[in-house]
């Protein structure tokens, strides 16, 4: 009896699971409250390759390897002349510094001994490398030239505007006149020289001179405004003369 029972229960349970799954299927049923979403599941497998793209555009030229280097190619035309050497470290060199230095201490004591002499007198003033010097000194042309070689030197003798600028700054300082300049043409008349007999180079006669007024003007003198006149030689005038 009891076996019976269980057949009974089983075929009703077999029937009712068959119900409920037709309902289901045939039956709408009322949706239910939402369950919990589920997580991700595991990343599916990798897809296969797609279809090749369209072609690209055509790349920079690429860098071949370098080549080996080429045959010499023939000897090129002959360069400018080179920059002179260094002077060599020999013993030549050391000649030539020597006389260099020699040379130089000579030039440098030569120009003190001059300065030294420069300083020995009242008034003195440079003229580019010469210094024109007086002692204010009043005399004919004569003594003028024997007073200056005595010194040394030379009765002044402007070769420039600007040395005949010195001058004149000079004879506002003495006060004086007329100041002796070393040109005359006692040699021949209208020729007027240096006191070494040679041409001038350098002039600054004022207007109408030389004239050779009374026919017996053969020497020269500067007048305060720096021009030139020629007079006589026995007058006396300013000594100046230049180292
Ligand atoms: C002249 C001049 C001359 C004398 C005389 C007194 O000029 O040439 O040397 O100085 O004046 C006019
Ligand atoms: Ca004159």
């Amino acid at each position: 009896m009891a076996l019976l029972k269980h057949q009974i229960c089983a075929v009703l349970l077999l029937m009712e699971f068959m119900l409920l799954a037709a309902a289901e299927s045939s039956c709408p049923a009322y949706a239910g409250v939402p369950g919990t979403p589920g997580h991700n599941g595991s990343p599916g497998r990798d897809g296969r390759d797609g279809f090749p793209g369209p072609k690209g555009e055509k790349g920079d030229p690429g860098v071949g390897a370098q080549g080996p280097p080429g045959k010499i190619g023939p000897p090129g035309l002959a360069g400018p002349q080179g920059h002179k050497g260094n002077p060599g470290s020999g013993t030549g060199v050391q000649s030539a510094l020597v006389t260099r230095l020699q040379s130089d201490v000579k030039y440098l004591t030569d120009r003190l001994a001059v300065v030294e002499k420069v300083l020995g007198y009242h008034m003195f003033r440079k003229a580019g490398q010469k210094y024109y010097v007086s002692d204010g000194l009043v005399g004919d042309f004569e003594k003028a030239q024997k007073f200056c070689s005595d010194a040394g030197a030379k009765i002044v003798l402007p070769r420039s505007e600007d040395e005949n600028k010195v001058l004149t700054s000079m004879q506002a300082a003495l006060e004086s006149t007329y100041v002796y300049v070393g040109a005359t043409d006692r040699k021949k008349e209208g020729h007027f020289v240096d006191m070494s007999d040679q041409p001038l180079t350098f002039t600054n006669w004022k207007e109408k001179e030389p004239n050779n007024y009374d026919g017996v003007e053969d020497c020269t003198v500067i007048y305060k405004d720096g021009v030139w006149n020629d007079i006589n030689c026995n007058s006396e005038w300013h000594v100046v003369c230049e180292l």
